[in-house]
């Protein structure tokens, strides 16, 4: 409960932020999109983890409050790049209960409308989970894609997701979970679960992130493998939106 008025008074009095993580485009070798990551500098205990406040925020429903501003604050900077020349796309995470809430197709097509913004480039990520394959969230994810959104399957290869519904989901993007990518090199499951991963994607013409890539050689092999995208300590961590303008931004 004390979390939970803490989690009230960091909505009001703005102590969230976005961070940016790269995402990596192998063929052309550059930048061509980030991730939003939400993080909290808490006043007095410092900076808190999503993962010690995100699942609690669903619980409570604060995740409404929270990712109507996540999602506001990505739109709002994608703008910024977009009147600028910048053809970068932006990533925003979406949690299933989001997803779920009967207003949420609106909240999106608000917010697109309000910012005015091209929506081909917000891509919104939804974790890959049980829930993922019912009728009722591929409606919701068919009613995304006419918006002009770009849709994300997040920690793929964690989940639920069978071939079968994969084919029934109108997504354009699977993002390998870093688990995989952390077995490529010396287990050879993983590297065969990643082969199989990017075979299905190319059948299905998805693209294919894969997330968590920390060293030169687990790049190569994902080239070689014909990955499309890399995010992960190799290019980037997510750093906060002056540092990435001035790293990657500096004369744009
Ligand atoms: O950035 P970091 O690795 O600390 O994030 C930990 C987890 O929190 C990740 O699984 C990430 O998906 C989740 N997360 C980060 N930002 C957001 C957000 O804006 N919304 C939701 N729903 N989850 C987020
Ligand atoms: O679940 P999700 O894919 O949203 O998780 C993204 C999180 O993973 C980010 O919050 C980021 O902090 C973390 N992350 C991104 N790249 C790497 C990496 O190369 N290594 C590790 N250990 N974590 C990473
Ligand atoms: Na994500």
């Amino acid at each position: 409960i004390r979390f939970k008025n803490d989690i009230d008074k960091a909505i009001e009095e703005k102590q969230f932020q976005l961070y940016y993580q790269p995402q990596y485009n192998l063929n052309a070798e550059k930048v061509v999109a980030v991730e939003a990551l939400i993080r909290w500098i808490h006043p007095k205990k410092g900076f808190i983890s999503p993962t010690d406040f995100i699942d609690i925020a669903e619980q409570t429903g604060q995740i409404h409050p929270i990712g109507k501003w996540v999602l506001q604050e990505a739109c709002e900077q994608l703008k910024i790049w977009q009147d600028r020349g910048l053809a970068w796309k932006v990533s925003v995470n979406i949690s299933p209960k989001q997803l779920f809430k009967d207003d949420f197709i609106e909240l999106v097509f608000n917010i697109i409308s309000e910012t005015n913004i091209d929506p081909k480039y917000l891509e919104l990520e939804i974790t890959e989970n049980i829930y993922i394959n019912g009728e009722y969230s591929i409606m919701k994810l068919r009613k995304l894609k006419e918006l002009g959104v770009s849709l994300a399957i997040d920690d793929f290869g964690t989940g639920y997701s069978s071939l079968q519904y994969l084919k029934e989901l109108p997504i354009d993007v699977i993002k390998i979970d870093k688990l995989f990518i952390d077995g490529i090199l010396n287990n050879l499951n993983d590297l065969s679960i990643i082969k199989g991963i990017i075979t299905m994607a190319k059948t299905l013409d998805l693209k294919i992130i894969a997330e968590g890539v920390e060293i030169e050689k687990q790049m190569e092999v994902l080239k070689y493998l014909g990955c499309d995208m890399i995010q992960g300590y190799i290019i980037e961590k997510p750093i906060p939106i002056n540092e990435l303008e001035e790293r990657y931004l500096h004369n744009k």
